[in-house]
C-alpha cells in the first residue's frame, strides 16, 4: 500500500498510526509509529481507547517517493510478558542490529518497557522474554549519542501510570504532586552496551525556568506529561514533550543529555485529538517534525494519523514554531 508524501496530510490512510518515531537508516527514513486500532471500546482518562496490538514501520526513499508500509513487524501475541496495549515504541541502531524499544501493560496491568530486535529497520522484530528489568511506565524514546552510548528517555502521566513510581516502587492508588510542588519529570537511564538493559536506575530528569527554578506541577503550559524526545542540534541536547491536558508540543535544552533542561518554548501548537506526540530527524541537511493527530477520523481520540512538516531552527538555536494547520490559520511564527 503507497501513498506519496505530502506535509500536514496523513502519510497512510490504510491503517491509523500515531506517536511516530523516526530515523534514518540505510538512508532512508523509517518511521516507528503505534498502530491505531478501530473500535468502540471504552475511552476514558486511563487510556483504555489506546488497545493497539501490533506494529507496523512505514518508510519513505525520500519525500517525492510512496510511502511504504512493511506490514506486521510485531504482535502482541509474540510477547510472552505483554498483556495489552502496545503503545508508542522507538527505535535504535547499535552493534550491527536494530532494537525496537516499546511499552506495554503486563499480566498484572502494569506498564514495562520491552525490547524486541532485528538484522532490518523494516523488522519483523523479535521481542525479548521478559520486560527491560527495572522499567516502568511509557513512552520510550533512544538516543545514541555521537560518543556511542544509548539514552533511553521515558514516562508519561495518566494512563501512563508515572505518578504511581514516584517512591521508586509501583504504588497503583499514588497521586500527582501538589500543583505548587516541582512536576514530575521524564526520566532516563544508561542503556547497557547490549541495549537490553538499563546500566544505572533511571534516574528523574529536571526541567527548570530560565531563572533555575522547577517547573511545577500546576504549569501546564510547561510541564511534563508525555512522550520525550531528545535530539542533537549544535552540540546541545533538545528534550521535546507533550504537556498533555495542554496539548501542546513543547521543548528544553541542556548540554547534558541527561539534563536537567532549561525550558525554552512551543514547538508544535494543539492538534485535532486528545493526544499530541512526536519526533525530530535530520534528513538530507533539513529537520523534520513527525506528529500525529485526528484530523482523518474526524476527531476520534484512538483514531489517529502520522504526518510530517518541516522543522526550523531560529540563529540562536531556538525552534520555530510550528502551526499544524497552516492552509487554515493566519501563518507559522
Ligand atoms: O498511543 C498511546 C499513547 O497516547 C502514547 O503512548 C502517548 O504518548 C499518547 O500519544
Amino acid at each position: 500500500m503507497t501513498r506519496l508524501p505530502k506535509q500536514n496530510e496523513p502519510l497512510v490512510t490504510h491503517i491509523y498510526t500515531a506517536d511516530p518515531s523516526a530515523h534514518v537508516y540505510e538512508g532512508k527514513i523509517y518511521i516507528y509509529p503505534s498502530h491505531d486500532l478501530d473500535h468502540d471500546g471504552p475511552d476514558n482518562d486511563n487510556g483504555d481507547q489506546y488497545a493497539m496490538e501490533d506494529y507496523h514501520i512505514l518508510s519513505l526513499e525520500n519525500f517525492e517517493s510512496p510511502v511504504v508500509d512493511h506490514g506486521q513487524a510485531l504482535h502482541l501475541d509474540q510477547i510472552p510478558w505483554a498483556s495489552k496495549q502496545l503503545w508508542a515504541p522507538d527505535a535504535a541502531y547499535k552493534n550491527n542490529t536494530y532494537y525496537l524499544f516499546f511499552p506495554a501493560r503486563d499480566h498484572d496491568g502494569i506498564f514495562r518497557i520491552g525490547v524486541a530486535t532485528s538484522a532490518s529497520p523494516a523488522g519483523p522484530f523479535d521481542p525479548q522474554p521478559d520486560y527491560i528489568a527495572g522499567s516502568y511506565s511509557i513512552d520510550p524514546a533512544v538516543l545514541v549519542d555521537d560518543d556511542n552510548r544509548a539514552y533511553i528517555y521515558f514516562g508519561g502521566l495518566w494512563g501512563g501510570q508515572l505518578e504511581k513510581w514516584q517512591t521508586g516502587t509501583f504504588v497503583p492508588d499514588a497521586e500527582g504532586p501538589a500543583l505548587d510542588a516541582p512536576a514530575i519529570g521524564p526520566r532516563v537511564a544508561l542503556l547497557s552496551e547490549d541495549m537490553l538493559s538499563f546500566q544505572e536506575q533511571p534516574a528523574e530528569i529536571s526541567i527548570v525556568d530560565e531563572d533555575g527554578n522547577p517547573i511545577l506541577a500546576g504549569d501546564e503550559q510547561r510541564r511534563y506529561f508525555e512522550g520525550p524526545w531528545v535530539h542533537k542540534y549544535n552540540g546541545t541536547y533538545y528534550l521535546s514533550y507533550s504537556t498533555g491536558t495542554q496539548h501542546t508540543l513543547v521543548y528544553a535544552v541542556s548540554q547534558n543529555p541527561m539534563g536537567p533542561f532549561t525550558f525554552k518554548g512551543e514547538i508544535l501548537s494543539p492538534v485535532v485529538g486528545w493526544t499530541t506526540h512526536h519526533s525530530i530527524v535530520e534528513f538530507e541537511d533539513k529537520w523534520y517534525l513527525f506528529y500525529h493527530d485526528s484530523s482523518l477520523s474526524g476527531g476520534v481520540n484512538h483514531k489517529r494519523s502520522v504526518k510530517y512538516t518541516e522543522l526550523k531552527y531560529n540563529e540562536d538555536g531556538t525552534i520555530k514554531k510550528i502551526n499544524p494547520y497552516p492552509a487554515s490559520a493566519e501563518s507559522a511564527e
